[in-house]
């Protein structure tokens, strides 16, 4: 076995990655994993992405995967260079994002015997991944190649395949580490034509009956969908065509058309509201949105019939409501679904009325106002262009994209790493998909989560790629003045709020960004078409305080729910 071997076969590994459709790879440097770092490299068909951090290059091929569609390998040396692909692994496993992670490993002689570098690495993601495989030593005989053909194939298929999701091949690699004569030019051992060595049929998306009669009043909830682009807008036309008054998180794409009804979040607060509108079937597509209002509404409902169109067996329910889960396409099951369903037009007014209402409400509040952390959520929606993306992080910003966002045909795509909810790898994950965007990408995260990933910032100046970031600064965790532990007065500030004073216009010199600091809604709107306009990065950094957040969401929610004795309060 030599090195000439080793190259070989990850020649016609990676070959094959790109036969089957993969584009894009995510490097990270070492020495273990030279040879799989060349290999990729090496592959004409692969877009390689180098990162300095392994933590960084799990979540930015997370981004590129989730807007792509299409899996992303990553590759790593071994020790806890391993590990720290772990929060992004996680991640693509709970949001069924599918990556093929390519880990460096010693070689079984050396291992738990002190030489350097050397964990654990079997099995090392346990049931985050779909598939894991010791992937051995081996000569590159005319069998070998065959057979690590087969293996790139079934990786790339298994991470896609049902519920997408990562996969782990751990490479035990022995020195020598690089070729001491160049490989032969020819290899023929693929499959002519560039054909995948494998070709596997995923089955096409089927529909599933929503029953014969759909009755007048329902209710269609909508969230997160990524990989179907055509999901928004069916959804959208299916809830108009029966009437049914439709919820949809801006993760599903289907927060537009007449049916949509943008502020449930903050109707369904009022119990006089929902008490008059139990609806006699729900249907729910894609993830449960965030919002606990609509959540707490849901679980209320146990003997309203619920049905999820689930095809990857994500079971969205921890309330235990559902009583129907159809393993079928959303988008075929609501194009089949009888379109001259009763509709019920006093159904849908009586949830239209109110919604208009308090959108109506908003604008005025906000419109007032200066630039605070709602107007920037919803300006956001109709600032940028339809081919546009907004990465969405976790905490206030996505609790205030889902509150905020007004109906719109024209929306830009909204994405998110909603999988784990983690603060982590935000900025790298955004960079992900600016990476395979070809509309403007901006980014919405909090000061917490940016400072969390600053060091994801280097993928912008290292790999040429655009990013606007919208920091919303309101010096720590903004989120957590929602929540009952902000009258813990004696932790509060410093355990859990975690104001940091950090001035994010180093950060931008220190990564090579541009940065700027509007005042009002329109240096904001100007700020991004500039960052946009001249390309690269640039921080536009919005600073807002965390207690007055507080109070103008608890007026906005005054001012739209009608006052009620037995009002809940804002969770
Ligand atoms: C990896 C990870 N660690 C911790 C948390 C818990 N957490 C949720 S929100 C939050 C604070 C986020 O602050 P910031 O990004 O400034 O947003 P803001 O709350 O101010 O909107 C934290 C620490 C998490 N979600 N993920
Ligand atoms: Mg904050």
């Amino acid at each position: 076995m030599t090195a000439t071997d080793t190259y070989l076969l990850l020649r016609a590994f990676c070959d094959e990655l790109g036969r089957c459709g993969m584009t894009d790879a995510c490097t990270s440097p070492g020495s273990r994993n030279t040879p799989l770092v060349l290999s990729l490299v090496r592959t004409s068909a692969l877009r390689c992405h180098s990162h300095v951090d392994e933590r960084s290059a799990g979540f930015f091929a997370v981004g590129a995967a989730k807007a792509s569609g299409r899996p992303v390998a990553i590759t790593c040396t071994s020790g806890s260079a391993v590990a720290n692909f772990a929060p992004a692994v996680i991640e693509a496993h709970e949001a069924r994002v599918p990556l093929v992670v390519l880990t460096a490993d010693r070689p079984p002689e050396l291992r738990d015997l002190g030489a350097g570098q050397t964990i654990d690495q079997l099995k090392f993601y346990g049931d985050a991944v779909k598939w894991f495989v010791e992937v051995g030593v081996h000569e590159a005989t005319d069998e070998n190649l065959r057979w690590i053909r087969q293996l790139a194939c079934r990786a790339y298929w298994t991470a896609l395949d049902g519920r997408p999701g990562p996969v782990h091949l751990n490479f035990p690699l022995r020195e020598p580490l690089i070729l001491s004569e160049p490989l032969p030019d020819e290899d023929s051992s693929g499959r002519p034509g560039r054909r995948p060595y494998v070709t596997r049929e995923l089955p096409a998306p089927t529909a599933a009956s929503l029953g014969s009669k759909l009755p007048a009043r329902g209710v269609v909830v909508a969230g997160r969908y990524e990989r179907d682009p055509a999901f928004g807008e069916a959804v959208a036309r299916f809830a108009e065509s029966v009437g049914y008054p439709l919820l949809a998180d801006p993760l599903s794409g289907a927060r537009r058309g007449p049916a949509s009804i943008p502020r449930y979040d903050l109707l369904l607060r009022g119990p006089r509201f929902a008490a008059g509108r139990v609806p006699e079937l729900i249907i729910r597509v894609g993830d449960l949105p965030t919002s606990k209002p609509l959540r707490a509404w849901l679980a209320s409902l146990p003997d309203t019939p619920q049905v999820a169109i689930d095809p990857e067996g994500a079971w969205q329910d921890p309330a235990a409501v559902l009583g129907t889960s159809l393993a079928a396409d959303p988008v075929a099951t609501l194009r089949a679904a009888t379109p001259d369903a009763p509709i019920d037009p006093n159904w849908l007014a009586a949830w239209r009325a109110p919604d208009d209402t308090a959108t109506l409400a908003i604008d005025q509040l906000l419109g007032a106002g200066s630039l605070s952390e709602p107007s920037v959520a919803h300006d956001l929606g109709n600032w940028l262009p339809a081919d546009g993306t907004v990465f969405v992080a976790a905490s206030m910003p996505i609790r205030d994209v889902e509150l905020f966002f007004t109906n719109h045909e024209l929306a830009p795509r909204v994405v998110s790493n909603r999988g784990a909810n983690g603060i982590d790898g935000t900025v790298s994950s955004a960079y992900g998909v600016a990476a395979v965007s070809d509309g403007p990408v901006v980014a919405l995260i909090g000061d917490v989560a940016l400072a969390h990933d600053i060091g994801g910032l280097l993928a912008g100046r290292r790999l040429g790629l655009d990013l606007t970031i919208v920091l919303l600064n309101n010096d720590g965790g903004g989120i957590f003045h929602f929540l009952p532990v902000s009258g813990e007065s004696d932790a509060f500030e410093e355990h859990v709020a975690t104001p940091h004073g950090l001035d994010f216009a180093h950060a931008a010199r220190l990564y090579g960004c541009g940065f700027e600091r509007p005042t009002d809604r329109e240096s904001l709107k100007a700020a991004i078409a500039r960052s946009i306009g001249d390309g690269g990065t640039t921080i536009i950094e919005v600073v807002t305080d965390r207690a007055e957040n507080l109070a103008l969401h608890r007026q906005i929610a005054a001012t739209v729910i009608p006052p009620e004795p037995e009002a809940t309060p804002e969770a």
